[in-house]
């Protein structure tokens, strides 16, 4: 393509490489949207390293949204029940900083949160951080990954020492055997499984498990599926390991040189015998043992995971525990091999390097960490203990926050909680009650816009310039190539300008987003994530560059000697087997299986789970503005097992009330063998706006992870009633005024 620019997709966290071209081309129709606006040409791009040319339905439409319902202009208002008015930036970004100065002396730092997302850019992520925990004194920053990645997160720093994925996609196609638990890979990472599907076709003595309650697309591929009851994968992944401890098959020089905490570890499987474990489970004992024989028999075990594991109230213990037959196999730190955390969103991996959720710090640091916290302020030039030693608010803490009062402002940018949020019609409650929430969208309408004091146009890919690391750690340039619309603005550049109107002139004194990177990486200086050498001319002139990615030259000592370093392989951490904790040993975690926050019981006796479908993004905002995925799920549904449809009278297209302690929610039937019996499955693409009544979240429970704070967005317990059509259901009424609410207001 000619003029075409080379760039990511803005979606899921594979991080394919497109190229995009302008719309006109000299001599041929120009393809239009249903507005009549014309679309940029999309293809995958040949030379990206992770993608190899390769794009998914949602990468080929992306650029069908970007014209549609935009937010163009910042709009205020000063009571929810008021209609939004058209203001000027400076009118809008007053209004901002002067809360934020009267919040900090009524209430302190504590009152100001924000609520970012992994669909940021890294230097969005960046500024979001040095404004909020460097300038303002508050680490209440908290990301969507908080839902998302965090268990991860939480499981590799407890595991390694570090956060970081240690594997990369070659490994899809070097491995015997890859073990894909909790994660429907297909539909929700399909060019990583594109890849590995190929591979596994083409050499018939590499092995695919899938772990999933469901059957889905990506269990219809493998060797084995694992259908187990939600909530018990530390049951499963212990029964591994005790089949292996009892068939020999460890790896005991591992252990010993590059291990701690094997023999508690060792008690504690010696509690899962194959028989208990596959009753535990709902699988057969064969099946059990395959999955076993499959781990013992491979030399190199690819393990692959998301929010199956994840989304959980023993995320990090899940996460801990696939980690640990990885090290009781020695299966990491090699080509084929590892324990590969699937990141879910385009930059959740960029948040976390930019330190962008409320218990860390950019560069891989730690709030609770004194060093870290003082690395920073020293470089951002800011008094010593401007970062607070404690961490921040997580999401659900500052719904919580606006329920008490403690919160007096909160701004939430690029994620739409109103939808994705657990409890949703709790979260809705708290949102109402807020006294000035900040709302920093591309799109409007959206749901989470009807509880905004002031919205903020912002610019979205293909508007600004700024980079985005996917899951295996391969950090692309995104440039800009398209007009932001109206008067829409990079993320970065708001929080920049609020940092100087209050006060913070020098933190806040870049031109441009390349500075704002050259600045960023120099934080990673020395630290596992080091992206030193990757300033965006070397991106541009390079492409893409896997990250750790340290500058080759050195600046030794205060002469100048420039000393040429070794730049480290970075496609995967820890070949040298030794780890970034304190010993330099990995670290195995001993937990039992404790089941399910919110257990099904007569009166709630379905578990209800709740995930994605292939050509729909979340909340809608830009798929559901697409008439080809409109078309390829046109409607919500809910998944039910043809036994317990039976049971209760309900076949394919009966209208089904599903009702949690929380919430109720409507969908039609599809019964199907794809679904455990006594599990039921929604997706959660529809909010609000888009169906009356089928929000999964009215139904889901906060209930979160002890350590990595994720809530268990995967497992509810739930009734099911059917019912007919006409049936109103209690919560229709606020959908239809919600509705209502923003026809007439689409106008502004
Ligand atoms: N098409 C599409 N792709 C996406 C996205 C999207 O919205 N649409 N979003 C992106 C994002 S942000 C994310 S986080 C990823 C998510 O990617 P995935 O994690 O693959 O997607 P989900 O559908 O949320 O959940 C995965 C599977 O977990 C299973 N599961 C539920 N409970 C359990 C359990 O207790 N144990 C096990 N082992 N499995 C369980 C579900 O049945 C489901 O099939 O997808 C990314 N890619
Ligand atoms: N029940 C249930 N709930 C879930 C999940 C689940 O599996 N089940 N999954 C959870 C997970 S893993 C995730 S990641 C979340 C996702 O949930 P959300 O983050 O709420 O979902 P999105 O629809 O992706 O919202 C992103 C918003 O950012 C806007 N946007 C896009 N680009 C930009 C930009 O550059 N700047 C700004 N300011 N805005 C932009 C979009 O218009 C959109 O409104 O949902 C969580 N909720
Ligand atoms: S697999 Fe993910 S990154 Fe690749 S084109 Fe599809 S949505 Fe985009
Ligand atoms: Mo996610």
């Amino acid at each position: 393509m000619t003029d075409a620019t080379k760039t990511l997709c803005p979606y899921c966290g594979v991080g394919c490489g497109l190229e995009v071209a302008p719309p006109a081309q000299a001599g041929k129709a120009t393809n239009r949207d249903a507005e009549g606006t014309p679309i940029w040409k999309v293809k995958g791009d040949r030379s990206h390293p992770s993608s190899q040319g390769m794009v998914c339905v949602k990468g080929a439409t992306i650029s069908e949204s970007l014209d549609k319902d935009r937010l163009k202009y910042p709009m205020m208002r000063h009571s929810l029940d008021q209609p939004f008015r058209r203001v000027s930036w400076d009118e809008a970004l007053d209004a901002i900083a002067n809360r934020i100065r009267t919040v900090q002396v009524t209430q302190g730092a504590d009152g100001i949160c924000m609520y970012g997302s992994g669909q940021f850019q890294t230097e969005d992520y960046y500024i979001a951080q040095k404004l909020m925990k460097g300038c303002l004194g508050t680490n209440n920053f908290d990301a969507n990954s908080r839902l998302c990645m965090s268990s991860a997160v939480s499981g590799y720093i407890q595991s390694f020492g570090s956060d970081g994925p240690p594997c990369c996609y070659d490994d899809l196609e070097l491995t015997d055997c890859a073990f894909l638990i909790g994660t429907n890979t297909a539909e929700c990472h399909p060019i990583i499984f594109n890849r590995l599907r190929k591979y596994h076709k083409q050499n018939k003595k590499v092995k695919m498990i899938v772990v999933d309650p469901r059957k889905t697309p990506t269990a219809e591929a493998a060797d084995l599926h694992l259908a187990i009851r939600p909530g018990t994968d530390i049951d499963l992944l212990n029964g591994i390991a005790h089949l292996l401890m009892r068939w020999g098959h460890y790896n005991s020089v591992f252990i010993d040189e590059c291990t701690s905490g094997f023999s508690e570890y060792a008690e504690v499987i010696r509690h899962y015998p194959p028989e208990l474990v596959a009753k535990k489970c709902g699988i057969r004992l064969d099946e059990l043992e395959t999955a076993a024989k499959y781990w013992g028999q491979s030399e190199r075990v690819l393990s692959l995971w998301s929010m199956g594991v994840n989304q959980s109230s023993e995320g990090t213990a899940k996460v801990r525990t696939i980690i640990n037959l990885h090290l009781m196999t020695g299966n990491i730190g090699k080509p084929g091999a590892g324990p590969f955390s699937l990141t879910g969103q385009p930059n959740a991996m960029g948040g976390r390097e930019a330190g962008g959720l409320c218990h860390i710090l950019p560069g891989y640091r730690l709030v609770k960490n004194p060093q870290h916290r003082q690395e920073l302020e020293q470089f951002w030039g800011l008094p010593a203990g401007s970062i607070a030693a404690d961490r921040g608010r997580t999401a659900w803490e500052m719904m919580t926050g606006l329920e008490t009062g403690e919160v007096g402002l909160l701004w939430v940018a690029a994620t739409n909680p109103a939808v994705s949020m657990p409890d949703v019609e709790r979260t809705k409650a708290a949102l109402l009650r807020s006294p000035f929430t900040v709302y920093q969208d591309a799109y409007y309408p959206t749901e989470t816009a009807a509880y905004a004091h002031v919205l903020l146009p912002a610019a979205q890919w293909s508007e600004k310039t700024g980079t985005m690391t996917n899951s295996e750690r391969m950090v692309t340039l995104c440039p800009k190539f398209r007009h932001a619309p109206g008067e829409a603005k990079a993320d970065w550049e708001i929080f920049a300008e609020v940092g100087r109107r209050l006060g913070f002139v020098d933190q806040f004194a870049f031109q441009d987003s390349a500075e704002v990177r050259a600045e960023f990486i120099q934080v990673t200086r020395g630290r596992v994530c080091d992206q030193t050498g990757m300033s965006y001319q070397r991106l541009q002139a390079e492409g893409p560059l896997q990250w750790p990615c340290p500058d080759e030259l050195l600046v030794q000592g205060l002469n100048s000697n420039k000393v040429k370093i070794q730049p480290s392989n970075p496609k995967r951490l820890y070949t040298d087997l030794r780890f970034p904790t304190p010993d330099g040993r990995a670290r195995f975690g001993a937990y039992h299986s404790r089941g399910l926050a919110e257990r099904p019981d007569p009166n709630y006796p379905f578990i209800l789970t709740t995930g994605r479908l292939y050509g729909h993004w979340h909340t809608q905002t830009r798929t559901g503005r697409i008439p080809k995925i409109v078309q390829m799920h046109p409607n919500p549904f809910i998944e039910i097992h043809p036994r317990d449809a039976e049971k209760l009278g309900i076949q394919d297209e009966t209208w089904v009330e599903v009702r949690s302690r929380r919430g109720i929610c409507r969908f039609q039937a599809q019964v199907t063998k794809a679904i455990a019996p006594g599990t039921v499955f929604v997706p959660m693409h529809w909010g609000a706006l888009w169906a009356d009544g089928a929000e999964a979240n009215a139904l889901t429970h906060p209930e979160s992870c002890p350590d990595s704070l994720q809530p268990e967005l995967k497992a509810c317990a739930v009734q099911l009633l059917p019912v007919s059509a006409e049936t109103p259901i209690s919560s229709q009424s606020f959908q239809s005024s919600l509705r209502a609410w923003f026809s007439p207001s689409l106008s502004v």
